[in-house]
């Protein structure tokens, strides 16, 4: 994965005046044993860098304790300079066109003025190759924009880790002087939920067709939208989409409005034409607005860092726990003696606790 991904980044020039030519194939990564400069790190992130920008985020994607001590320590020192981005979530199933909408709706951003960062949360990507990774061709003119950045989803793990790397990867794209993060995730199911942490919005994608199952989309997830976007509302597929577009509307009518004052909006979009892609943006700013004067997104972004925290304790204690000499001994015994039916879990789980704490 990790060659891919140099692979990857080579590909795309960047044009940016700071990062003259391409990032070398060799591009420090936080390989084992090299030291990492933290104050050059943060100096650096802070400036806009693209390529220590490039770097600090693979230092927060590796597991190793002592990178993510100091993963920890850059992202206290560049929090400061974060909270100011607009942080927006998209997700909807494969082939429904999210790759078309970042490029279409980011290169608009972009060209506005604005400095669009692209992540992914995508848990699969180990084995597919990450949802921005074999979708380049599709955002080949966003990769290429000066004021845009893509990296795709870390690979490997759980959800749940993949999730925080890449809040802490739009951490620093903030630091970075990013005000728009786009967080991508290949939508149908449980991926959803973590990003919905992450972000201020949800805008949740449909394609025209499917008809009586509302596009296939889970009441679950449509509760989780701020907005849902009907995709490809162009050609033979325009009527189609128009009727999705009522379907959805005549749902959304029937469900509690997430926020105070906002209710969820049912938007068409050609991304290819562009049609309707401007009127998605106006209609994130407004409502990003209303959520930030109405006091509702300061409240949100407090929950979500709380929740961050606890998250972080789980996965500290949980892999403590797992490292424990205490534990380890006595581990491969229990889960026999459990699963042979010899003593009960919860006994099972009382002694390694026990073992751990003590
Ligand atoms: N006609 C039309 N085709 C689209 C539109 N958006 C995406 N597509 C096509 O739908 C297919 C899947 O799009 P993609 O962006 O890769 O979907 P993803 O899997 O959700 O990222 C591609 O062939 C796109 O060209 C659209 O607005 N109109
Ligand atoms: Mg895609």
């Amino acid at each position: 994965m990790r060659c891919r991904r140099v692979a990857y980044r080579g590909d795309v020039p960047d044009p940016t005046p700071d990062t003259p030519g391409p990032a070398p194939q060799t591009a420090p990564t936080g390989q084992p044993g090299q030291p990492t400069d933290l104050e050059a790190l943060r100096d650096g992130v802070l400036t806009g860098d693209r390529r220590t920008l490039a770097r600090a985020i693979t230092l927060v994607e590796s597991t190793r304790p002592d990178h993510r001590a100091q993963a920890a320590a850059l992202l206290d020192a560049v929090l400061p300079r974060t909270g100011s981005a607009v942080r927006i979530g998209i997700s909807g199933p494969p082939g429904v066109g999210k790759s078309t909408f970042i490029e279409a709706i980011g290169t608009h951003v972009a060209d506005l003025g604005h400095r669009l960062a692209v992540l992914a949360v995508d848990p699969t990507s180990a084995r597919t190759g990450g949802s921005i990774l074999g979708d380049k061709t599709r955002m080949e003119a966003l990769a290429r924009h000066p004021r845009a950045f893509i990296r795709p989803s870390p690979s490997g793990g759980e959800l749940g880790g993949v999730a925080r790397r890449t809040r802490e990867a739009g951490l620093l794209c903030e630091a970075a002087g990013y005000d728009v993060i786009v967080i991508e995730t290949v939508g149908v199911g449980q991926s959803e939920l973590a990003v919905a942490d992450l972000v201020d919005f949800f805008v949740l994608l449909a394609s025209p067709g499917g008809g009586d199952d509302l596009q296939g989309i889970k009441r679950g997830i449509m509760e989780l939208a701020d907005v849902v976007v009907v995709t490809k509302a162009d050609g033979h597929l325009l009527s189609a989409a128009n009727h999705a577009a009522a379907d959805l509307r005549r749902a959304l009518h029937l469900m509690r409005p997430k926020h105070e004052g906002l209710t969820t909006e049912t938007l068409l979009v050609s991304s290819p034409d562009g049609t309707g892609i401007p009127q998605v943006w106006d209609h994130l700013l407004a409502a990003h607005h209303h959520l930030t004067t109405s006091g509702q997104l300061p409240a949100l972004r407090a929950r979500q860092a709380t929740a961050w925290m606890w998250e972080e304790v789980r996965a500290g204690l949980t892999q403590r726990f797992s490292e424990s000499p205490a534990v380890r001994e006595v581990l491969a015994d229990l889960e026999l003696s459990v699963e042979s039916g010899k003593t009960a879990p919860t006994a099972a789980a009382q002694t390694l606790l026990d073992r751990f704490s003590t």
